[in-house]
């Protein structure tokens, strides 16, 4: 470790905690590692400290894929308040992690995945976290990944909404504004969608169902669909970084 260095990369880990992704993402890239353990062990504290109710917690969501993917996936996030929330309460290392919305935009989730999966060949797994307003831009891309038998898997947390734009509306509306659109029904399968093109489906319910459906996903060998509903109020209301990521778009913010 260079002169210095430890007390920058300390100085880094110290400015975006609880946003680990970013501080774990420094620290492989300069092998680091026994500072990004401190800070996984950090994060993990963080999200078991969260209360569960009968819906999934998008930070439970998140620390359960992490338990359940192999070493060193190419992770791909598409979405809204998900990605933030993957952000903050990710643990898995990982040496090749897009996030589409540092472009400003959603949808390339899977096309990104697709292009990644044929770059590293068999040598990795390519994995996408995404929203579910954002898995439905470009859906139809997965008969390519059938028909090109890539082994992807997508983890789609569901809030029937675009979870991010709802707590942008109540911002500059208030709570009480008059019901926005942003919301949609929750009777859309994303697993049945998946085995109508000739992918794997699982969808999940319970929080200790993830790990084990995550894993049937990768040993299907196949590309797979894991759809998990998601807690909407928690998901748009309490997201993780929101002041931080509505300084991306400039002064006046994301609204
Ligand atoms: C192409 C495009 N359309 C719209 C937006 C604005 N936008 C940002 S986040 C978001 C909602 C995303 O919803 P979802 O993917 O379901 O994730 P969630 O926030 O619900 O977790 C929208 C519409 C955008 N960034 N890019
Ligand atoms: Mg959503």
């Amino acid at each position: 470790m260079t002169p210095g260095a430890s007390s920058r990369l300390l100085d880094i880990l110290d400015v975006t905690a609880p946003y680990a992704t970013t501080a774990a993402n420094h620290a492989i890239a300069q092998d680091y590692s026994d500072i990004l353990d401190a800070t996984v062990k950090e994060t993990a504290h963080t999200a078991e400290a969260s209360p569960a109710g009968p819906l999934i917690h998008p930070a439970h969501m998140a620390i359960e894929i992490s338990r359940a993917l192999p070493q060193d996936p190419v992770i791909i996030r598409d979405g809204g308040a998900v990605c933030l929330w993957h952000m903050a309460y990710n643990t898995t290392r990982s040496s090749d992690m897009h996030w589409c919305q540092n472009f400003g935009h959603l949808d390339m989730g899977i096309p990104l995945a697709i292009g990644a999966q044929l770059a590293v060949g068999d040598s990795r797994r390519v994995v996408v976290i995404s929203g579910d307003l954002a898995f439905q831009f470009h859906i139809s891309e997965l008969e390519t990944a059938v028909r090109k038998n890539l082994p992807i898997v997508f983890i789609v947390g569901c809030d029937y909404a675009w979870g991010l734009e709802v707590k942008v509306y109540n911002h500059a509306f208030g709570n009480e504004a008059p019901y926005t659109e942003a919301r949609w029904g929750d009777q859309v399968r994303f697993d049945k969608i998946a085995e109508g093109y000739g992918a794997y489906g699982e969808f999940v319910e319970r929080r200790e169902d993830i790990v084990p459906a995550v894993q049937r996903a990768l040993a299907s060998g196949r590309p797979a669909v894991v759809q998990i509903p998601i807690d909407p109020e928690i998901n748009a209301t309490e997201v993780p970084g929101f002041e931080e990521f509505a300084t991306w778009y400039g002064d006046k913010g994301y609204s």
